[in-house]
């Protein structure tokens, strides 16, 4: 299908491809077997200053929208789910400045954002708060002209090779969600640490550890926004950012359909090739259509946020919801079309399957996003829409 993008985003795509094609697809495997933080192919991404399209103009990046980030990172998942969530990770850790940072902290943070010198990660989740987003324990307290965190955040992606994090803390634990707040804290300050490195079953070229805070002192600067606001901030964020899981899931999707396509018209069966088979050409059909509707919903959420629209929460989570449960569906039918050949690890799409399945999981699982859907057709059939 043409969906009629600008110039500009079909060269962002011929970019993305080429880094696929050519740095990433051959050595996906190993990422996978070592799991081991593609470095290289971040500093890649940034030569390629894909890093610089969701940072706006005056703090050196392109400026770029949603519908241009989605591309990108469509393109990166198409060859590695694990590459790819590194490089959105850093984008999610980037909204809190983005959107709520002061004009100081922009100047401070986003040039290096945006060259792909320092990366970047987004500290929500804790040991009893991950649905639950408003359980959060950790706890920042005002002294002076710092604030002490103390704490501990799990399963964060880029733990450890970020140098910048934005942080979800209470400032008031009676308030609960309401006496949250979000921070930025550089790597390397005193008082915080990595914890252990989890062994995952997918996106296994991502880095996911626990952040540690024990008496971190930041300067008060530091916050972003106001006290109180950091529940909004990362609502925001993820509303924002679901709908490039959504481009997550059309592009490990496209890869495992590809690969399924690619072996099926090789292999012989009954005197002929499988395709010849009703069998596998429905199941080819229903993969390419879900695809299809994945990517059309996704672009037009992207659009819809590049349109300026301020309430996006339904539809970015719409798009997350669609896409990574297509994303689900067809890895597992690119399996079965390969049969033996699909579970072993000398083709890719055991790998893709195993990685799609965190798509269903983080920035909010699909039943929360469900819960976001049906609590704004609530609101919207409340006030008569
Ligand atoms: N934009 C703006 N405001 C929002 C919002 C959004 N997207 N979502 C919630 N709010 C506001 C609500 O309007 C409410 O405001 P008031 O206190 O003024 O009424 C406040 O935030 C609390 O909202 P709510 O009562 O809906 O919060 P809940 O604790 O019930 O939880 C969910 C809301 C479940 C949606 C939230 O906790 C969530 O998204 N959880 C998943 C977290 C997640 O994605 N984790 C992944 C980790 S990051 S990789």
């Amino acid at each position: 299908m043409d969906y009629f993008l600008s110039e500009e985003q079909l060269m962002i795509r011929d970019i993305a491809r080429q880094i696929a094609e050519e740095k990433i697809i051959p050595q996906r495997a190993k990422f996978d077997e070592k799991e081991e933080f593609p470095s290289e192919i971040m500093e890649v991404i940034a030569q390629a200053d894909l890093f610089r399209l969701f940072i706006p103009e005056e703090y050196e990046g392109l400026g770029k929208g949603s519908l241009d980030l989605t591309v990108a990172i469509e393109e990166l998942s198409r060859a590695c789910l694990g590459v790819a969530t590194s490089y959105a990770a850093v984008a999610l850790g980037t909204y809190p400045i983005l959107l709520y940072g002061s004009e100081e902290q922009k100047r401070r943070y986003l040039p290096d954002i945006a060259s792909g010198k320092r990366l970047v990660a987004f500290a929500l989740t804790e040991p009893t708060a991950g649905s639950d987003a408003g359980g959060i324990q950790t706890t920042a307290r005002l002294e002076g002209d710092e604030y002490v965190l103390n704490g501990t955040k799990q399963w964060i992606t880029n733990a450890g090779v970020a140098d910048i994090y934005t942080v979800i803390a209470l400032t008031d634990k009676s308030k609960g969600a309401r006496g949250a707040s979000a921070f930025i804290v550089e790597k390397g300050t005193k008082g915080f640490s990595f914890g252990k490195k989890e062994r995952k079953m997918g996106i296994r070229a991502s880095i996911t550890s626990e952040l540690i805070f024990e008496d971190c002192r930041i300067p008060k600067e530091n916050i972003i926004g106001r006290e109180g606001m950091g529940f909004i901030v990362a609502m925001k964020t993820l509303d924002n950012s679901r709908v490039g899981v959504g481009a997550q899931g059309v592009g490990v999707a496209q890869g495992a359909f590809e690969e399924a396509m690619k072996f099926a018209r090789q292999r012989r069966q009954f005197g002929q090739p499988i395709t010849s088979f009703q069998a596998i050409q429905h199941m080819l059909a229903d993969m390419a259509t879900q695809i299809e509707a994945a990517r059309a919903l996704v672009y037009s959420v992207a659009r819809y946020i590049d349109s300026g629209a301020r309430d996006i929460s339904k539809e970015s989570a719409m798009a997350k919801l669609f896409a990574t449960d297509v994303a689900m569906r067809v890895t597992v039918d690119a399996v079965q079309i390969m049969g033996g050949s699909g579970y072993m690890r000398e083709y890719p799409v055991e790998k893709m399957m195993r990685d799609a399945k965190i798509l269903q999981i983080y920035e909010g699982t699909n039943q929360i996003q469900r819960n976001v859907i049906a609590q704004a057709l609530i609101k919207e059939a409340s006030r008569g829409r």
